[in-house]
């Protein structure tokens, strides 16, 4: 596949924890994505003009920064430890994305006991993310060694390359394998859609602004639902307030049965049993709750 100026080029893990997520989102939002071999760099949406290229995360940050690809999908983590190593950019984070969450953690040997950050002061600290890292050390007035490992981090207190590592946690299983329990919390990532610095000319930004008007749509889908409930008039204003999320419901009379009403509103956030529950006690019934297909904002 050639590369096509015209087109808008979204950059996207080829493989790993963050490449099916990213794909699936584009296809919610209506792409048809060509499947692309295992050694394609490149695929095309063939209803939209967008192409995709197939990268490791750890370059996105700079095709995006660079203007090869208007558009990408990372993790905020990787955004970040770049961002702070080329402070005169300004990548622009368009939207978090709701998947990949994880948190970058400090993590010492179960056999410390009781911690406190005073204990980091002169030690050294295992990490891929030195940055991040040293902006914590250097906000909570810590002087500690960064030890830079591109991988197996866990492994260093074993090896006795340092006391702590400083990793990505998303169940803690990895550290709990390698004897080590998290004691700070340094970054909390999930994957967002990043814009690159450089200017768009119109056309490209028209392209833009089409695809980021589709994924928010879908962003507000995946949480969002539709309730449908009858309820005594006298019950609205406590009903309104546990509906979750939910702007300016439409209430409508219910014929034949004085004081009585039927409430629909777009919950924009997850509802729970819990909350059909709460609806109920305050005297809601007949509660419907359905998914949302499509959503444009
Ligand atoms: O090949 P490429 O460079 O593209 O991929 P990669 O191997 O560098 O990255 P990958 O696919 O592992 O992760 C991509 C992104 O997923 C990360 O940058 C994070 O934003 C996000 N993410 C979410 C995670 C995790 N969860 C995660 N658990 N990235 C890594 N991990 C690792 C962590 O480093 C540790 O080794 O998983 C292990 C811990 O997991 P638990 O579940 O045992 O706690
Ligand atoms: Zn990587």
């Amino acid at each position: 596949m050639s590369f096509d100026r015209d087109r808008l080029h979204l950059a996207i893990q080829k493989s790993g924890r963050l490449a099916d997520q990213s794909r699936q989102l584009l296809k919610d939002a209506g792409l048809k994505l060509q499947q692309g071999g295992r050694n394609e760099l490149a695929a095309r949406a063939e209803n939209f003009p967008l192409d995709l290229m197939l990268v490791r995360d750890d370059d996105i940050p700079t095709f995006v920064a660079d203007g090869v690809c208007e558009l990408g999908i990372v993790g905020q983590n990787v955004l970040d430890e770049y961002a702070l190593g080329r402070p005169e950019l300004r990548i622009e984070q368009v939207a978090k994305l709701g998947f990949g969450r994880c948190s970058l953690k400090i993590a010492a040997p179960d056999s410390l006991g009781r911690f406190e950050l005073a204990m980091l002061q002169g030690q050294r600290i295992a990490t891929s993310y030195p940055r991040l890292l040293g902006r914590f050390l250097a906000d909570n007035r810590i002087a500690a060694e960064v030890v830079t490992m591109r991988g197996a981090v866990e492994l260093a207190p074993r090896l006795g390359i340092a006391g702590f590592v400083c990793d990505l946690v998303s169940t803690g299983a990895t550290l709990d394998a390698n004897g080590l329990m998290p004691v700070a919390d340094v970054f909390d990532s999930e994957a967002v859609l990043i814009r690159t610095p450089r200017p768009l000319d119109a056309a490209h930004a028209e392209k833009a602004a089409a695809l980021l008007t589709r994924i928010d749509g879908v962003i507000a889908t995946a949480e969002s639902k539709y309730i449908v409930l009858n309820a005594p008039e006298s019950a609205l204003p406590a009903i309104v307030q546990i509906l979750p999320g939910a702007e300016a419901p439409t209430v409508i009379p219910l014929i034949g049965r004085e004081g009585q009403v039927a409430v629909q509103a777009v919950c924009q956030e997850s509802v729970f049993w819990e909350t059909l529950e709460r609806l109920k006690a305050a005297g809601a019934s007949a509660i419907l709750v359905m998914p949302i297909e499509k959503m444009m904002l």
